[in-house]
């Protein structure tokens, strides 16, 4: 993590929430091979290049789920003022059954979801994701629910996510 920390380039990146730019509540860095241009969010995203750590760590990953990844979305959550709200990975350049690996690092942050039709209310599952946890998110599963990091008053340390994806190239 401390690595990471310092090899990576952390910026914070606004968004568009109904015409006003919204300085996103975490920091995140887009990194990937060259052909691994991404929309997320509303931004347009060149990868920045592999650093030595996160290219170890896709290694790892890649041989652990039998699945290639040529882009990792880094997030970092400095407390927990820091937070994603409600989304599924479903950009078109990701394909209809993504697979996405997800390693969470430092403190324990809840991974909450929600399914995208028929939603209750009060009734989301919760997954609460530890230093060192891989989520394997596949098949349908960004087809029918929604996930999100909620904010949480109690937690004052850092966390930091790597979301590794395969984004096909547009050409
Ligand atoms: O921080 C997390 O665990 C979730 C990150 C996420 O959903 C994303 O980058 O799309
Ligand atoms: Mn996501």
């Amino acid at each position: 993590m401390a690595a990471l920390i310092d090899e990576v380039c952390w910026t914070q990146r606004s968004i568009r929430i109904y015409g006003r730019e919204v300085l996103q509540p975490r920091l995140l860095c887009w990194v990937g091979d060259p052909e691994a241009r991404y929309r997320y969010s509303g931004g347009d995203y060149e990868p920045e290049p592999w650093t030595p750590t996160l290219s170890g760590i896709r290694e790892r990953i890649e041989s652990v789920t039998g699945s290639r990844f040529n882009s990792v979305l880094c997030n970092r959550y400095r407390g927990g003022d820091d937070a994603m709200g409600w989304h599924s990975d479903d950009e078109p350049e990701l394909g209809a059954q993504p697979v996405i690996a997800s390693l969470s690092l430092g403190v324990t942050r809840a991974m909450k979801f929600r399914p995208r039709k028929g939603f209750v209310e009060g009734r989301t599952g919760e997954l609460p994701l530890a230093h060192g946890d891989l989520l394997v998110m596949a098949g349908d599963t960004q087809h029918h629910y929604q996930h999100a990091i909620a904010r949480s008053r109690r937690i004052t340390t850092e966390r930091i996510n790597l979301t590794f994806r395969q984004v096909m190239s547009r050409t």
